[in-house]
């Protein structure tokens, strides 16, 4: 909104064309989305213990969670203003990859919010059916993925790290592809979300990651220089993972150890799935795997564990996801997460590291 109020304006004062430039409103798209949560969290955190919308823990899981009983939960509703708003007030509201991925911020954000509602109400940890989810999530990323391959001049090929002669193309199998990623990124942030700050730490460095893919893929220039896809209109995507990078350490604030707020499906689900449309549009979605490996590991970990005992009987880990396998090894909840945001880091370096080595 600002962009369209105050960039027309610098012939008139010819300090508004700093509103043209992507890097500018990306950083205040941070700040504004930190003033939201600063401004806001508290507020909620008040409001969601006053209405009792607290955390029913399951009592299968580590006893070191059953004190975490009634910590306020729907968090999320707060990560998801914190995106959308300084989207709406920095972003070029033209352009359509921008609306594509705040559809499926909003969309899964929606999901996980009935799923929570239900589970707070019911005062247990069912909420929506898994099959109802899944179909949910299904139907909003087959409205993003056709969206996409609308749209004139998005490629329905893929990249590969690594072997930058690699582009095959999938052509209408794109849209069941990029279902693929955008649901799968969903759910892996979903599963990751167990312990203060374990997923959102790995979100903050998968966004700011990403932020500078949106921003070179958009620019043409640098683009050609490193060889990655083009894709005109992605660098406005930066602004949108500026307000992710900005919302995601103002929730750290609150959902850091010990925990004042969780989440709830709300935000693991949203910001899994802005996550992967952010990957598709970007055409890093391979390198997602390595960006969001946290992600991955503990999605991974659960098929592992689940496929092994189905056929074995037997169990790899303690208990998945994989960090309630290392809580009932005894490593202190801190030490945990603080580990996996420095796994985090390192693979974040590493995807980077792969514009150069191609
Ligand atoms: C989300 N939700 C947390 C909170 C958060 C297939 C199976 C592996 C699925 C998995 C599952 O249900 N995962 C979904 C996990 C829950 O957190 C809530 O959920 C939101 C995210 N969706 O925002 O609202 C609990 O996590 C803890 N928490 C924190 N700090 C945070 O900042 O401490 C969350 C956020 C909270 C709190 O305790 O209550 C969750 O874990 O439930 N299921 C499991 O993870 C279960 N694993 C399991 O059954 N493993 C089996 C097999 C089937 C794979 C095995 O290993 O044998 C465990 N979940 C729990 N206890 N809670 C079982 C033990």
């Amino acid at each position: 909104m600002l962009y369209h109020l105050l960039y027309p304006l610098h012939t008139h004062f010819s300090a508004l064309y700093v509103f043209k430039y992507i890097t500018f409103r990306t950083i205040y798209a941070a700040i504004t989305a930190l003033v939201i949560s600063f401004i806001l969290g508290p507020w909620l955190i008040n409001k969601l213990s006053e209405h009792q919308i607290g955390q029913s823990i399951r009592k299968v899981g580590p006893e070191s969670h059953f004190k975490k009983e009634g910590t306020p939960t729907m968090g999320g509703t707060l990560i998801l203003l914190a995106i959308v708003l300084p989207t709406l007030l920095w972003a070029d509201l033209t352009n359509l990859y921008v609306w594509v991925t705040l559809l499926v911020t909003i969309g899964f954000g929606a999901v996980g919010f009935v799923d929570d509602w239900r589970k707070v109400k019911k005062k247990n940890s069912d909420g929506l059916s898994a099959r109802q989810k899944m179909v949910w999530l299904m139907l909003i990323s087959l409205a993003a993925g056709v969206l996409l391959y609308l749209h004139p001049g998005f490629k329905t090929t893929l990249a590969f790290p690594f072997f930058k002669a690699l582009h095959p193309d999938l052509g209408l199998f794109y849209i069941l592809f990029a279902m693929l990623v955008v649901v799968g990124s969903g759910n892996a942030v979903n599963l990751t979300d167990g312990l203060d700050g374990l997923a959102i730490g790995p979100m903050i460095i998968a966004s700011g990651t990403y932020m500078l893919f949106a921003y070179l893929a958009g620019n043409a220039k640098l683009a050609e220089y490193l060889q990655i896809s083009a894709v005109p209109g992605a660098g406005e995507l930066a602004v949108l993972c500026g307000a992710m990078v900005g919302a995601g350490l103002g929730f750290l604030w609150f959902n850091t150890y010990p925990a004042q707020v969780f989440m709830g499906d709300v935000g693991s689900l949203s910001l899994g799935g802005a996550l992967g449309t952010i990957a598709v549009i970007t055409k890093q979605e391979i390198v997602l795997v390595i960006v969001g490996g946290i992600f991955v590991m503990e999605a991974l970990s659960v098929i592992a564990q689940v496929t092994s005992f189905r056929l074995y009987g037997k169990r790899i880990f303690r208990m998945a996801p994989i960090h309630h396998h290392f809580e009932l090894k005894g490593w202190p909840e801190p030490k945990i997460i603080v580990r996996f945001w420095i796994v985090s880091i390192i693979l974040a370096l590493v995807a980077l590291s792969t514009l150069k080595l191609r």
